[in-house]
């Protein structure tokens, strides 16, 4: 008896050692405040949530680069929610306030 227990142990041990540990997802919150974004830069795990919010009095979007995203006019208090599950550099960019330097980015890892 002891003996099966023993062997049971050993096997959990080796299985758990084998399979590589799950990222268990988490949210990231971007703030919009003045003409820019707070962080500008962020990094992701795949299948983690960003949200950005507006915490300022002006209205913003989240526009991506390669046309990805796209959100709508933000209000203050407003959020748009994203889901990341795809691997890569994503580039976004706020359209009334691109011309004032008011982007960011977005890496996704695995
Ligand atoms: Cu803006």
């Amino acid at each position: 008896m002891t003996r099966i227990i023993i062997l049971s142990l050993l096997t959990v041990f080796f299985i758990s050692a084998i399979i590589p540990e799950q990222h268990k997802p988490v949210t990231k919150i971007v703030k919009m405040r003045g003409m820019r974004f707070d962080p500008s830069s962020i990094q992701v795990s795949i299948g983690d949530t960003v949200i950005w919010i507006n915490e300022s009095n002006g209205e913003h979007n989240v526009v991506a680069n390669d046309g990805t995203f796209k959100s709508t006019m933000l209000e203050n208090g407003q959020l748009y929610a994203l889901v990341f599950e795809k691997k890569g550099v994503y580039k976004y960019y706020c359209q009334p306030h691109r011309i004032m330097g008011m982007k960011g980015v977005v890496e996704v890892k695995d």
